[in-house]
């Protein structure tokens, strides 16, 4: 079937970027095959080891070039208020004489791809159809693995003009001519300079989170940066659970967590993204967007996320790990290396156990995988109708501060914690590690347009929902005076899990606390964990001086918003005040 639409797209493109060659995927095996022969040859995929990695290949990408690049990353909207002051904003009209010719005969001597692409479901009326512009046949063979990618597009899109339309270009990868762009008026993405993941792959944060998020707003929905998962309980009640946390904190090994408590299940549902409906019973109703993982690799393990593992048995992506001499991969956190062994790090370079001082694979290091591959995948991932929320999660990494679990106190207080979270950064961008930042929902890279308009949105999804899921605020990163993490994390956050089921149920103890209800220590299943009475205290307190610290500096970060914020935001901040002084 022809879209008229897309053609003429197609074509003015091609007639700026000047391609030698242009290629419609259409998502086959057999293309797959010949994109995967290409890239060998020209060196951009790598062999491994056929016995230990079935249809596996490594990527190197440039080093400078190894993540997500918040400082390159523009909203276009119309006006610069409504991208807000957490986005950098050039106009729609500076982009045009700015940066679209950065892309002007970019395509000289190679092939353009045109890759259609579906986010969610087949047949699902909430999924929707992008269409990414690109040069890099990594990125083609990314995105058929990320999303439903070829033909199953087109033919959800029919003669239909509603697609994104993202052009990407790795340019001369210089960061210095290195664009990410967001046009949320008119649902287009211009990308290059860079061919890493978040900033290349469009389907992903620029199309499911950026420009989602706003048109969610626009038609009533939310496009989020969460992990969806299914928990049975021993007696068979089930609940699906969304979870908002910051980049490299540990989504995907919640997603798909090996319960350690006896009679329970966790299903996988998604990794990174959810949309959320609100469903006609006035519950919300998620589906993930995509259709793989892109995980961070180090410190995945048999011991922390077997079934990751187990999803990388075959046909997967590596990029910037290590290469041992078996051909097999490495990263910090697998072990097994015999010490003086030698390999190659993530740069090619070789590298030896024991006296090389640098990390083998990049700290920022992922693997691609269809998602379905993991031992613990839902049968629920290609509904089209998705899943019932009965939970939604806030977590961030926090050394000191912030109790274990806690519950909030009401939809409007959960807007407030959502949007007050603080996490310390990580390496899935570029940037210092460790330093405490404000990142809201852990939207802070991938919301499209004015935060404060943005909580306004969620406060307003509130009041369209007569069973709104239950909120809670999760810290697995708490450390002791000792500097060592508190909690056991991993298999073992199922206990945390087990808590908030029971409070979904009306059960579970909690005290009260000025954060929200936090659990009783007695009511947190610490059966068979060694972890001190005092140490078990310390990882729920809240301490109420530090707390008001904290709110002073929630306070600077929420007046930022100016009038944009909204009222029930700055009064629940005021009623955290006073909850506090009265202690
Ligand atoms: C990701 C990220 O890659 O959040 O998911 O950076
Ligand atoms: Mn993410």
């Amino acid at each position: 079937m022809s879209n008229q639409h897309l053609d003429t797209w197609i074509q003015s493109v091609a007639a700026h970027l000047q391609p030698d060659t242009i290629h419609i995927c259409d998502g086959s095996v057999a293309e797959r095959d010949a994109l995967e022969q290409q890239m060998l040859q020209t060196g951009t995929l790598l062999t491994l080891d056929p016995g230990r990695h079935p249809r596996s290949f490594l990527h190197r990408s440039d080093p400078s070039d190894v993540a997500r690049t918040e400082h390159l990353t523009f909203i276009c909207s119309e006006k610069k208020e409504d991208a807000g002051p957490t986005n950098n904003w050039i106009s729609p009209a500076e982009a045009r004489t700015r940066v679209w010719p950065v892309f002007a005969g970019a395509m000289k001597g190679r092939t353009m791809y045109v890759v259609p692409y579906l986010m969610g479901p087949v047949g699902s009326s909430y999924s929707k159809v992008g269409i990414e512009i690109t040069d890099s046949p990594y990125v083609v063979a990314n995105m058929r693995i990320m999303t439903r990618m070829g033909k199953v597009a087109l033919d959800h899109l029919g003669t239909s003009s509603d697609f994104v339309k993202g052009v990407h270009s790795l340019g001369d990868l210089s960061p210095e001519r290195r664009y990410i762009c967001h046009f949320p008026e008119t649902r287009t993405i211009w990308s290059i300079g860079s061919g890493y993941g978040g900033n290349a792959l469009l389907g992903k944060k620029c199309h499911a989170l950026r420009l989602a998020s706003v048109q969610g707003r626009d038609e009533g929905w939310m496009a989020e940066h969460m992990l969806i998962l299914g928990i049975t309980t021993p007696t068979g009640e089930k609940h699906y659970i969304a979870g908002a946390f910051p980049s490299a904190c540990g989504k995907t090994n919640l997603a798909l967590l090996v319960p350690t408590l006896p009679g329970y299940k966790i299903e996988t549902v998604g990794d990174d993204i959810c949309w959320m409906h609100v469903g006609e019973d006035g519950r919300l109703w998620a589906i993930n967007p995509e259709a793989g993982m892109f995980g961070v690799a180090p410190n995945t393990s048999l011991k922390t996320n077997p079934n990751a593992m187990k999803a990388l048995a075959n046909d997967v992506i590596y990029t910037n790990v290590a290469l041992r001499k078996d051909g097999s991969v490495w990263w910090e956190g697998m072990n097994g290396l015999a010490d003086g062994e030698e390999m190659l790090d993530w740069r090619g370079q070789p590298w030896k156990k024991g006296v090389s001082t640098e990390k083998a694979a990049h700290p920022n290091s992922r693997f691609t995988v269809d998602i379905r591959q993991a031992p613990s995948a839902s049968d629920r991932i290609d509904d089209p109708r998705g899943v019932p929320i009965s939970a939604i999660l806030f977590g961030g990494r926090r050394a000191k501060l912030t109790p274990l679990v806690y519950e909030a106190r009401s939809w409007e207080h959960a807007v407030y914690v959502g949007a007050t979270m603080v996490s310390e950064t990580t390496a899935a961008a570029t940037g210092a590690v460790g330093v405490p930042r404000n990142d809201p929902m852990a939207m802070l890279p991938f919301c499209g347009y004015n935060m404060a308009d943005y909580w306004a949105h969620w406060l307003a999804m509130g009041e369209k929902l007569s069973r709104p899921p239950k909120v809670f605020h999760v810290n697995w990163f708490r450390t002791g005076d000792d500097g060592k993490f508190l909690w056991p994390g991993y298999g073992d956050n199922i206990r945390v899990l087990k808590w908030m089921v029971e409070r979904i149920a009306g059960g579970g103890k909690a005290n009260e606390t000025p954060l929200g209800h936090v659990p009783t220590q007695d009511a947190l299943d610490f059966g068979g964990l060694d972890i001190p009475a005092a140490r078990q205290q310390q990882l729920l307190a809240v301490d109420p001086a530090a707390w008001s610290e904290e709110v002073a500096r929630t306070g600077e970060f929420l007046d930022k918003f100016g009038d944009r914020l909204p009222a029930p935001i700055r009064a629940q901040h005021e009623a955290l005040k006073g909850r506090i002084k009265a202690r």
